[in-house]
């Protein structure tokens, strides 16, 4: 019998009545989505295992960590960096943001025509569903689309404890300059919150965390190129999601033993789907946990997703920061330009995307390509017009919510998309 959370959920002023709710549909969902799937790799058990105490375990640890002296610290961008917040010993967590929750109560602060991610986190922290965020110390946003900027203005005067940092809208050598300045300002900050130096030792250490933990996710990513996949998309996303609140250690070490298991399943040509099965990239808006329906519908259409052009996949994962430092100042310009790399829509221009993208079909044998851009996301929105023109590649554009209303109608567009595959 699952262990009862009550207690520390109430201490965190979690809406137990709501939340309750929120957990049933959830199981349900994953019961559906998930649990239904044919041929999993059991490997795969962690994962299921990590979402069935996403809000109990993980939170329970967070507690015993706060407990230790330990902060707690908030993101909601794969651009604030992660070594910096593990060389304090810090707990670095990506926080609630995938689901249509408290809608409602988000439009009371934000316009209704926002991105469902910005709705999202604002609808988890003011219906008490997010214990993750009730147990930061410290929440660190971003000047990257013009949603996020003013809703986290909002997101201060409700919980105190944002921290933002600007991220140039350009990659020029003053931009680069700005932003190696952020970096060391957010050190700074750690060290206020933490009183905890960032050293030599630690931010090597921590360095060396997070590269294993992108390298193990780099690991699966190379392992879906094969035919058969040996993964569907939905696992691998799932995979991909949990790397952002689950312990870094035990995290690369699950994902590795994975992919053991993975490379044992191509040697005997087992799947998760028959070898043969239409292939699809996907690129776009982050996919925040538990927003699964975009490859539910591809993969319940009879395709397979074997990449994720998104924060919540190859982003996050496809530069490693160089290593060879040999002081505190030249580790941190390294960080800086390892997460200046990254190729988020926000930036202009922003070239490096579909060289990304292409090198990402070939690589994974992809046949085709669907874009997908959280409705009044400008950024990928806009950008989605441009990438269709210049790549020339089989590619379908959609734009979509974390609503399950339109779920019949994209069905219906993906499957006509694949049908041009054949
Ligand atoms: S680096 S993609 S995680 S900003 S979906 S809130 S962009 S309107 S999340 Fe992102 Fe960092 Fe960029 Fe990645 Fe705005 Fe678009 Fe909403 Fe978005």
């Amino acid at each position: 019998m699952a262990k009862d959370y009550t207690q520390l959920w109430q201490s965190l002023g979690i809406n137990l009545q709501k939340h309750e709710g929120l957990l049933t549909v959830l199981s349900e969902a994953y019961q559906k989505i998930y649990l239904s799937q044919k041929n999993r790799p059991e490997g795969m058990k962690y994962f299921d295992f990590v979402i069935s105490e996403v809000h109990g375990l993980r939170i329970e640890e967070l507690y015993d960590a706060k407990q230790e002296g330990r902060k707690v610290v908030g993101t909601f961008c794969v651009y604030v960096p992660e070594e910096l917040v593990l060389a304090v010993d810090g707990v670095y967590v990506g926080l609630c943001a995938g689901a249509d929750v408290g809608s409602e109560e988000a439009e009371r602060f934000i316009p209704r025509n926002t991105c469902a991610l910005i709705k999202a986190f604002m609808g988890f922290k003011l219906s008490g569903l997010c214990p993750y965020v009730e147990m930061t110390d410290l929440i660190v946003g971003e000047t990257t689309c013009d949603g996020k900027k003013k809703a986290y203005e909002i997101f201060d005067e409700i919980t105190k404890k944002m921290y933002v940092m600007e991220i140039p809208n350009m990659k020029q050598g003053t931009d680069k300059e700005l932003w190696e300045k952020e970096v060391i300002r957010f050190k700074e900050k750690l060290e206020e919150l933490t009183a905890k130096k960032i050293t030599y030792e630690n931010l090597k250490k921590a360095t060396q965390t997070v590269n294993q933990k992108r390298k193990s996710l780099q690991r699966l990513s190379s392992l879906r190129a094969y035919d058969p996949a040996p993964i569907s998309g939905l696992d691998a996303l799932l995979v991909n999601q949990i790397s952002f609140y689950d312990d870094p250690l035990r995290f690369t070490q699950k994902v590795n033993e994975l992919c053991d298991e993975l490379e044992e399943r191509v040697k005997k040509g087992e799947g998760a789907f028959p070898k043969g099965t239409m292939r699809i990239l996907i690129s776009g808006s982050p996919f925040a946990i538990p927003n699964w329906k975009l490859h539910a519908i591809v993969e319940g259409s009879g395709a397979v997703v074997v990449g994720e052009e998104s924060c919540v996949g190859a982003r996050n994962y496809r530069e490693l920061t160089d290593e060879g430092f040999s002081s505190v100042e030249e580790g941190i310009k390294k960080i800086a330009q390892r997460y200046l790399t990254i190729d988020c829509a926000c930036f202009t221009p922003n070239n490096e995307r579909p060289e990304h993208i292409k090198q990402m079909k070939e690589t994974l044998n992809a046949q085709g390509v669907i874009h997908y851009s959280l409705q009044f996301c400008t950024p990928y929105m806009m950008e989605a017009y441009k990438l269709e023109k210049q790549l020339d590649l089989p590619f379908l554009r959609i734009e979509t919510d974390y609503s399950m209303e339109d779920f019949g109608q994209l069905k219906t567009r993906i499957e006509a998309f694949l049908e041009t595959l054949t």
